[in-house]
């Protein structure tokens, strides 16, 4: 008589598990099982499956592999929904993170006996870390190009998102640099267009920052955005280096980790902007998919030197709580959602971006919430403003400045028309 056979998703928990992040990935998922389904079973399940099980016994599977690659279930916490699971660094491949996302982010989110999954954070083991390059420049390498110490970054948008021509936008430009911006970046969906190639662009908006730069004796970036096939991102951003640009644009969900790896050990000398469009696809249900938290993780990792993150008072979603984790992350500290410390001494901090419905008033909120190192986006927020870019530019310059200080803004708006139009133009959007 054949015997029954059993699942190979059995003898992964241990709740009395010290886990040890020297040589194990500690991984947190938000779990809620389907109908009829038992928490524990559905807790070894996602062990097994994201590692060496599968649905039924396997004749193949040894102990000696059982002995070197079984994960540990530590924490199974029904309450709250959330498990905790211990994983052998060598179930992954170090340094690449398209295989991380295989393992962690994989089939586990499939299985029909779990009706939602989160993965909330990895925390990687140092030798993991380690193995990837990180951001080129980070937080100090972008205020050293830019010789700024003291204050919050301010940036722009060109607007509208597409739409003008390589000699419109080098104008706008222009306008906003002189009106006080530091960083003027292409929008998410300009790429190289029929009304907009980007090679064009880039020659008319670098001619452009010289003319800036001697005019006011400050130093520019602007963020040129390369997203595309692979091979054509890379052939454009050995474009902007040849061209005297500083800073490329990636739309990192759109590329991919892949891409962003790849990039990035091109050593072009480029800081690399990570632009999160399309995140919300998979980060925005709390039950569902993955955290802001892990995107930042894995941005950093990947080498991303400035992430957008979010903006509390904007008009993106994310709360106050969770950006400033996130924030305080990508700048080194560790956020207290983590369960042990993990060490990124290793790899250089991001320096995080607040866009999205900004506008000078809301520079105050967002430098007390979020604090200096940060690059404070505004769009709609510059080109909106009633005398237009140029003093939208000197408006925002004005409030982010008084914000680092803590100068109160009403009082600092009284002699500058600029600012004190914007405050009174957008008092009551709250978006
Ligand atoms: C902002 C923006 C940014 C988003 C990104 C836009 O423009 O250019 O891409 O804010 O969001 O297209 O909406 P406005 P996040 O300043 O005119 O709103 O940083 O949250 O990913
Ligand atoms: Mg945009």
């Amino acid at each position: 008589m054949v015997k029954k056979f059993k699942s190979s998703y059995s003898g992964f928990i241990n709740l009395n598990y010290r886990p040890d992040l020297k040589k194990e990935f500690i991984v947190t998922y938000s779990v809620r099982p389907s109908r009829g389904q038992k928490f524990f079973t559905v807790a070894e399940a996602i062990a097994g499956e994201s590692s060496i099980g599968t649905w039924t016994h396997l004749e193949t599977l040894s102990l000696s592999v059982k002995n070197r690659l079984s994960p540990c279930v530590f924490v199974v916490d029904k309450k709250r929904g959330f498990i905790k699971i211990a994983y052998p660094i060598m179930l992954s491949e170090l340094g690449n993170l398209s295989q991380v996302l295989s393992f962690l982010g994989g089939n586990i989110f499939s299985m029909k006996i779990v009706d939602r999954l989160r993965l909330e954070d990895i925390e990687f083991p140092k030798k993991f870390i380690d193995s990837c390059l990180g951001p080129a420049f980070g937080i100090q390498g972008i205020r050293k190009i830019l010789k700024i110490k003291n204050r919050a970054l301010v940036g722009n948008i060109i607007k509208p998102k597409v739409g003008l021509s390589p000699s419109q936008t080098a104008q706008v430009a222009y306008d906003t640099w002189m009106g006080g911006v530091d960083v003027i970046k292409d929008d998410e969906n300009l790429t190289s267009m029929v009304f907009n190639k980007f090679e064009h662009r880039v020659k008319k908006v670098l001619a452009v920052r010289r003319k800036v730069e001697k005019e006011t004796g400050e130093k520019k970036v602007f963020v040129f955005n390369i997203t595309g096939p692979v091979d054509v991102a890379l052939k454009r951003a050995k474009y902007v280096k040849n061209k005297g640009g500083r800073v490329v644009m990636v739309d990192i969900v759109a590329m991919g980790w892949s891409a962003i790896q790849y990039l990035r050990s091109q050593k072009l000398g480029l800081i690399l902007h990570g632009h999160r469009a399309g995140h919300s696809m998979f980060t925005k249900d709390p039950n569902q998919g993955m955290s802001m938290l892990m995107l930042a993780k894995l941005s950093r990792l990947a080498g991303i030197d400035q992430l957008h993150t979010g903006t509390v008072v904007g008009k993106m979603e994310g709360t106050a709580h969770e950006v400033d984790t996130i924030n305080d992350f990508l700048k080194e500290d560790a956020g207290e959602i983590n369960y042990l410390r993990e060490d990124w001494s290793g790899l250089n901090p991001v320096m995080p971006i607040a866009s999205g419905g900004l506008h000078p008033a809301l520079a105050e909120p967002l430098i007390k919430m979020l604090g200096i190192d940060l690059i404070i986006n505004f769009g709609g927020g510059i080109h909106g403003h009633p005398q237009g870019s140029r003093a939208g530019a000197k408006a925002a310059r004005d409030a982010v400045e008084a914000a680092s200080i803590g100068a109160p803004l009403k009082k600092y708006s009284e002699d500058r028309p600029e600012l004190k139009i914007a405050l009174e133009y957008w008092k009551d959007v709250r978006n």
